[in-house]
């Protein structure tokens, strides 16, 4: 297994779209583990592949493990896969306070849907179809946009986002 390199905005790799999933083969399933090896270890509640560099339609999520005190060792972990994701209803509103790992140290507020039904296929290619809420629905979406080669900082007003840019890439140059 591996832990992986995050791009970071302004990468321009962050925003190429992503192409579907047609092997569902071991590579696959090795790519999935290293994507959760990375998101564990950042740490984070989920990662899209082409935030490392792969554009493929694949996202992670686990939102609620913890650290054991002692161990150190991860616990409570409820690993979700979505591949080839398609959200085929969104309904309501909700504001929830986003970060991203590829914009650290970032966190603003973003409106989404507030229940979403997504199909997505599983590791062996098996179509699932499954409705989310609250923040399981906010992280389906905010990862979905990796995917289409979009940033939270992106859904924000104007100029909130032209605001973030600029200081992002203002820090980089020092
Ligand atoms: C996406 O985000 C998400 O700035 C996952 O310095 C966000 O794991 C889904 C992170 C909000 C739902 C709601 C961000 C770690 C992790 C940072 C993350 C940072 C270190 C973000
Ligand atoms: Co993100």
């Amino acid at each position: 297994m591996a832990i992986l390199e995050i791009l970071t905005y302004p990468n321009a790799r962050l925003a190429i779209p992503s192409e579907p999933v047609t092997k569902f083969d071991a590579e696959l399933e090795t790519l999935i583990k290293n994507m959760f090896e990375t998101m564990y270890d950042a740490p984070g509640i989920g990662l899209a592949a082409p935030q490392i560099d792969v554009h493929k339609n694949i996202f992670v999520l686990d939102i609620d493990y913890e650290e054991d005190e002692e161990t150190g060792e991860l616990i409570n972990k409820n690993p979700k896969i979505f591949i080839n994701p398609k959200f085929l209803n969104k309904d309501g509103e909700i504001l929830h306070k986003e970060g991203c790992l590829s914009v650290p140290g970032i966190y603003e507020e973003v409106k989404r849907a507030e229940k979403v039904t997504l199909e997505y296929q599983n590791l062996k290619g098996e179509a699932h179809k499954e409705d989310f809420e609250g923040l399981l629905a906010v992280a389906t979406q905010h990862e979905n946009d990796h995917l289409l080669g979009r940033l939270f900082i992106d859904r924000l007003s104007f100029v909130k986002s032209r605001s973030i840019k600029k200081k992002i890439k203002k820090e980089l140059k020092k």
